[in-house]
């Protein structure tokens, strides 16, 4: 543990700050947010600050195939399976200054602390900014991390358009394109473990006044998308009877699912957070209603018994109207690996940090890395719980403390 320490106490607390306030001008939205859309510009603006911070560290900067940036620092044994951290640079439209390229900064403080404090690994360490985690431009989310633990192959997804009809395909060979100088490197791969910080984008750590979240695993998540088709018609002219409103359907089959997923200990999460009517005019009844679903719950069986009751429900609801329903994104609940778990906890009790096992409610690249390398997560509090919101803040001493128990903890892993 004494290297891990030497690391931690090399993270710098402004030039952690200082790089994340740098990123968060990059897509920056009024109060204090940011929109940056996966495999856009903006995206390819923060990829090359990032690039720089790396390069200065020492590190060797690679690209897969699905566009996920690798920082790589070699240890003792090149040969060895490498330590990974990282997270993601996309964003949500109305997104915070942090979650997940907090992460990201945290993995590149880390390569500058190695390189302040003259410590040498025996395993390299790789820091990873995954492509498209949040999924917001192109659903589902998880997409570079999925590629890369094989979950997925990159061309399952070529076809997924944004709203303004661009493919993932398109974007993905725009985006490889403008890094052509950087080396490419072949997806997947090898890993000894995974550890990713992310901020905690719920109220506990705050309330409960504690600096580090220990997270044990991660609820089950599906995504779905319901088309509901009816018949635009004259909104004066066509009896109620006569028509087919595809508005007024979904707004029945949202009902039944608001029943369906009624849940008295507010434990199951159902959201409906995307709703297109077309065509869109007020004196034209809806044809058509595009809306998604996001469900989650920590209990295998009940996401399960729940999400395959969607489709039958939604169907009768939308009667005489048509209702096709796919599901974009299934992740499974799961548990960390628990010696890099008891790992993060010697680190935050030889940091003085106070620190709390909890699983989170958010999904993140680490649940489909897991599939393919041990793994675990590090919470840092999130002011109010408020995420996936310009209000989205966490101070920059709650940052650096995150940072160097995640130091710790990686050196651990490494040495
Ligand atoms: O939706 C999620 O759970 C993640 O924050 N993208
Ligand atoms: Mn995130
Ligand atoms: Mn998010």
């Amino acid at each position: 543990m004494e290297q891990g320490l030497r690391v931690a106490a090399a993270v710098s607390e402004a030039r952690q700050w200082d790089r994340l306030m740098e990123l968060a001008k990059i897509g920056a939205i009024p109060g204090d947010g940011v929109n940056r859309q996966a495999l856009t510009a903006l995206d390819r603006a923060a990829r090359r600050l990032a690039i720089g911070w790396a390069e200065a560290a020492g590190a060797t900067v690679t690209v897969d195939e699905a566009a996920n940036l690798w920082f790589r620092l070699e240890g003792r044994d090149p040969s060895a399976a490498p330590v990974i951290t990282g997270s993601h640079m996309d964003s949500q439209p109305a997104g915070g200054r942090f979650d997940g390229i907090y992460g990201v900064v945290a993995g590149l403080e880390v390569l500058s602390a190695l390189r302040d404090s003259g410590v040498t690994l025996e395993r390299p360490l790789e820091v990873v900014a995954w492509t498209n985690e949040e999924g917001s431009r192109f659903s589902p989310g998880c997409m570079g991390s999925m590629a890369w633990a094989g979950t997925k192959p990159v061309s399952a997804f070529a076809e997924i358009a944004d709203a303004e009809g661009v493919t993932f395909g398109a974007a993905l060979a725009e985006h490889l394109q403008a890094e052509a100088d950087l080396p490419r490197r072949p997806l997947g791969g090898k890993a000894h473990a995974y550890i990713e910080a992310h901020i905690e984008q719920g109220p506990t750590l705050e309330s409960e006044g504690l600096a580090i979240g220990i997270v044990t695993g991660i609820q089950g998540s599906r995504w779905f998308t319901v088309t509901i088709t009816g018949a635009s018609a004259h909104a004066g002219t066509t009896p109620v009877s006569l028509r087919r409103d595809a508005l007024q359907a979904a707004m029945r089959a949202i009902a039944a699912l608001n029943a369906l997923t009624a849940d008295p200990t507010d434990v199951l999460r159902f959201t409906v957070g995307s709703f297109l009517a077309e065509p869109g005019s007020s004196n034209s009844v809806a044809g058509r209603v595009r809306f998604t679903i996001d469900l989650r719950h920590p209990d295998d069986a009940l996401l399960m018994e729940k999400g395959n009751a969607i489709t039958a429900l939604v169907q009768e609801a939308a009667y005489p109207c048509t209702a096709e329903i796919e599901e974009r994104f299934t992740a499974a609940p799961l548990s960390f690996d628990t010696g890099i778990l008891d790992g993060i906890e010697q680190a935050t009790q030889a940091l003085g940090l106070s620190s709390l096992r909890m699983p989170s409610g958010a999904f993140h690249d680490a649940q489909l890395v897991a599939r393919a390398v041990p793994s675990a997560m590090i919470f840092v509090p999130s002011r109010d719980g408020i995420s996936h919101n310009p209000a989205e803040f966490t101070s920059s001493s709650q940052l650096a403390a995150g940072t160097r128990a995640l130091a710790a903890a990686l050196v651990r892993q490494a040495a």
